[in-house]
């Protein structure tokens, strides 16, 4: 076995977790290098393409804050960030601290394995080389292994078939053709206005209706940017004692139930006047009591019915079947409004789901359906499907994958046991994808970073997770969710849009600085629940 190159780190995916590990790794002297699949930085940003896609966090959260001077010299043009300026930022990024030289790009990493008497790693690129590290860092995000459905007869299409998560580089010209979409997550819930304005005919197949609140996007006023920017400390240590990572949303004070109908919803009408996620930190009780997250459901359903002229259609658009926000909220521009254009039309799988896919369209409810080009917005395996797409096996040659064909279990969303020098940023049980993403990257880079320091200052040469503090900090995880309505909707959050998928619910939804404070304890006392060696 020839081994192609020797390193201190290898880092798995270079979008804005990769790259700050990259950097961090390199300012300590580290030999670090990122292994990419795509032929440029930004992961997700890279990906996701597809018409309309743009962050649902805006632009001044949604942004790194170690470095003063990016913070202070980046100009976001837009309230939230669209895919091409994200692209730009993260390309940016990369040549603001010179990381391109140690990425390699185009590669896929398809293997790793543990050997424990030179306790290193070694890797396995797609064109068969080898790679040596001491240290090895999944940077490989929680949404970017796009699921497409299994439905008979999609090989047999004769359109194009596009998915919003693999979208092409060239954007497709839907003019004069008629579309079908598959899903109205968030990816569908963007893309479908977008696409509506030049498609002669838009079809949107609908499984399940979900909750959407206005995004009330607009360019970002300058006067507020230079503010923001002046203001930047303040506003990213309040993002870092709030629970989603957003400075302006802090905890709420008060129940459902301690003002009136009429109050509540005035409140309500408020955020939603607002924008954003605003409306779900309007009480303590939203997530957490039924009856309280009827209120807000049944005032967001009330909205959905004034905006959709015709009622069988917006009755279809009103989700029953979750709380709202126990599925990611989504966030649109003119969604709703989309099914009052003469071109669209929606169309109810609920009840019946695509019996197949056929030459010219697609078939349910035995009747078909025909277009021209067929979008696949029907999400990701998320938040393990990246990880358990590479081979990693332990000393004793178990895999990752089979010690979590139960559920993943991680120590914090970092480490899983019996797996040393292995990190995930952001992994499952970590707060991660409920938060601003960004903020938790940070935090997750700068905690596994000061753990390799500890280890080198102290000549160790392994770090790993205690199997006890896993399994507790697992409970603990599966306590918090279930103290809350999370666990009631079928999300990906659960792993159920997957077929097979064992149901867990994987992110941490303790908040951001609830989840920092259990770290910084953990530092303090030495590291505790990971054992070096
Ligand atoms: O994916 P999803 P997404 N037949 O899983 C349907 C982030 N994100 O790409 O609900 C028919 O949410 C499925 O139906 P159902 C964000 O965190 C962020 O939209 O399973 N339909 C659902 O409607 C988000 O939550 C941004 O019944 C099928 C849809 O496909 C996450 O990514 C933008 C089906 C999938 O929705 C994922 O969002 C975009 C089938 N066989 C994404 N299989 C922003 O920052 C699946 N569906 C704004």
């Amino acid at each position: 076995m020839k081994i192609y190159k020797s390193l201190d780190t290898l880092i798995v995916g270079a979008g804005f977790a990769g790259m700050y590990s990259l950097h961090k790794q390199l300012s300590e002297g580290f030999k670090g290098e990122i292994f990419e699949q795509g032929d440029d930085v930004g992961g997700t940003w890279y990906w996701n393409r597809y018409p309309g896609a743009r962050c649902d966090i805006e632009s001044m959260d949604y942004s790194f804050s170690f470095s003063e001077e990016l913070q202070q010299e980046w100009n976001w043009k837009e309230k939230y960030g669209t895919q091409p300026e994200l692209f730009s930022y993260a390309k940016h990024v990369c040549e603001k601290f010179n990381l391109r030289k140690n990425i390699n790009f185009n590669t896929k990493i398809t293997k790793a394995k543990f050997i424990k008497n030179t306790q290193s790693w070694l890797v396995t690129c797609d064109d068969n080389s080898i790679v040596k590290c001491r240290y090895l860092i999944l940077a490989t995000g929680n949404l970017s292994t796009p699921n497409t459905p299994k439905i008979n007869g999609v090989d047999t299409f004769k359109g194009n078939i596009f998915h919003t998560g693999a979208w092409p580089k060239e954007m497709p010209d839907f003019k004069n053709r008629t579309v079908g979409i598959i899903g109205t997550g968030s990816s569908g819930v963007q893309s479908i206005p977008i696409i509506a304005e030049t498609a002669k005919e838009l079809l949107v197949f609908q499984r399940t209706p979900n909750f959407s609140l206005p995004a009330r996007h607009s360019k970002l006023p300058i006067d507020k940017r230079e503010n923001y920017k002046k203001n930047y400390l303040k506003y990213r240590q309040l993002a870092k004692n709030s629970s989603f990572g957003i400075a302006k949303y802090q905890p709420p004070t008060q129940s459902a139930f301690d003002v009136s109908e009429n109050e509540r919803n005035s409140i309500y009408q408020k955020a939603w006047e607002e924008g954003g996620q605003a409306m779900l930190f309007s009480f303590t009780d939203l997530l957490t009591d039924k009856k309280a997250n009827d209120t807000a459901a049944e005032f967001v359903r009330n909205k959905i019915r004034e905006i959709v002229n015709d009622k069988s259609t917006a009755e279809k658009l009103c989700p029953f079947d979750h709380p709202i926000g126990t599925k990611r909220l989504c966030l649109d521009s003119n969604y709703f409004q989309t099914y009052n254009k003469n071109n669209v039309s929606l169309i109810d799988i609920s009840k019946k789901p695509i019996d197949e896919i056929n030459k010219h369209g697609l078939v349910t409810n035995g009747t078909e359906y025909t277009f021209d080009d067929l979008v696949f917005a029907t999400g990701f395996d998320a938040m393990t499907g990246s990880v358990n797409a590479i081979n990693i096996t332990n000393e004793d040659e178990v895999s990752l994958k089979s010690k979590w064909a139960e559920g993943p279990k991680t120590y914090l969303g970092i480490m899983v046991s019996e797996f040393p020098n292995l990190f995930m940023i952001t992994g499952p049980q970590s707060p991660g994808v409920k938060s601003q993403m960004i903020l938790s990257i940070e935090q997750h880079v700068d905690f596994i970073h000061n753990l390799i320091m500890h280890k080198k200052d102290n000549n160790y040469s392994a770090v790993n997770a205690k199997s006890k503090n896993q399994d507790e900090w697992v409970k603990h995880n599966n306590d918090v969710a279930h103290s809350t309505l999370y666990p009631l909707a079928h999300s990906w959050y659960n792993g159920d849009n997957i077929v097979g998928k064992k149901r867990n619910f994987m992110p941490y939804v303790g908040g951001v600085a609830n989840y920092k404070n259990i770290c910084d304890e953990i530092i303090e006392s030495d590291y505790k629940g990971f054992e070096f060696s």
